[in-house]
């Protein structure tokens, strides 16, 4: 049984392209999730043991642990020379490069730790990230190098913090997957070449706003609970922790959805730093990511913090769901 490191893996799979400062920074990452991981798996305890940087009586000093992530993202990242910009779910304003130091090609979009009101219930949250190649090598830094469609992603991933923490990630070559073995702190190589599987086991869907959907997203969701007679046969699962559901469905195949609503005609979730990276992870797994009407890879945001609604899985199903808003729901240009 041989033992390959996350950094062994990383070097060895580089893109050809890669200069070396996308397995650096894919490096970076994966000690910034250890880091995370540290304070979120003794999250429960912070209270009681009034842990370094986190407590007075009312808990006011508390760090919150997405504000915590965020740092850690961005102190591991600011100054390594691989970055040109970073785009945080926890800051409005994109991130700047100090000009102490060197800009590189990059850039990082990240959710620190998604699901983090999760964490009161000891429910898995997790940390998603896309990295972007500058547009223009003499002008390193702007926000338009952002604001790429997913399906100009270089890399994309996740680190899940769950029973126990693990680091997906693909570079175009594939998706695999890490497991972090506490004792000496390594991400081990535990899911290789991961594809998801059919058919199809689960899908995710918070059925409580069922009345808030379009028809063509109801009867697709009636579908799917197995109310026709081609309906598949799958069960639900919804943990309301995207990575922790996505992670799931990537494993047991499935499909997870996070409908636009009537009082929300974007959804709730973010396209640059949640949907736009799972897209391109689906896609390297086999599957297929859309908003309902065309491919999340193939929407250009406008806004750092824009929302779209998700439809992301085995590409069967997903396309299934798209007829159903075709018939029902008419011809939109969304
Ligand atoms: P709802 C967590 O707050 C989150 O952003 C995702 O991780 C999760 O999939 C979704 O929201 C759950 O939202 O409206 O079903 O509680």
């Amino acid at each position: 049984m041989t033992v390959t490191t996350i950094e062994r893996f990383i070097l060895d799979n580089q893109p050809a392209y890669a200069s070396g400062e996308l397995t650096n920074l894919l490096y970076d990452l994966a000690l910034a999730a250890k880091i995370i991981a540290h304070k979120t798996n003794r999250a429960g305890l912070i209270d009681i043991l009034g842990e370094a940087g986190a407590i007075n009586v009312q808990g006011e000093s508390q760090q919150k642990l997405d504000i915590y992530a965020n740092q850690i993202m961005r102190q591991l990242c600011d100054h390594t020379g691989r970055l040109c910009l970073m785009i945080s779910e926890e800051q409005e304003d994109p991130i700047h490069i100090p000009e102490r130091y060197r800009k590189g090609s990059y850039v990082l979009v990240f959710d620190p730790l998604d699901g983090s009101s999760n964490i009161d219930v000891n429910v898995s949250i997790g940390t998603i990230f896309g990295i972007y190649r500058c547009l223009d090598e003499a002008q390193r830094g702007r926000l338009e190098d952002a604001l790429q469609p997913p399906g100009d992603l270089v890399a994309a991933g996740y680190v899940l913090y769950g029973a126990s923490t693990m680091m997906v990630y693909s570079a175009g070559n594939g998706v695999h997957g890490f497991t972090l073995n506490p004792e000496y702190g390594e991400f081990l190589l535990s899911h290789p070449n991961l594809v998801l599987p059919e058919p199809p086991a689960y899908f995710s869907v918070n059925s409580s706003y069922y009345s808030r959907w379009s028809p063509g997203v109801q009867q697709f969701v009636d579908w799917l609970q197995g109310r026709e007679a081609d309906s598949p046969r799958l069960s639900a699962r919804y943990i309301g922790s995207l990575v922790a559901d996505f992670h799931r469905n990537l494993l047991r195949g499935g499909i997870f959805c996070y409908p636009a609503e009537d009082e929300r005609d974007e959804g709730k979730l973010r396209l640059l730093y949640e949907a736009g990276p799972l897209a391109f992870l689906i896609d390297q797994a086999g599957g297929y990511a859309s908003n309902g009407r065309r491919p999340i890879l193939e929407i250009t945001p406008t806004q750092p913090h824009q929302r779209t609604a998700l439809f992301i899985g085995n590409r069967g199903l997903v396309e299934r769901l798209e007829a159903f808003i075709r018939q029902d729901d008419g011809a939109s240009t969304q």
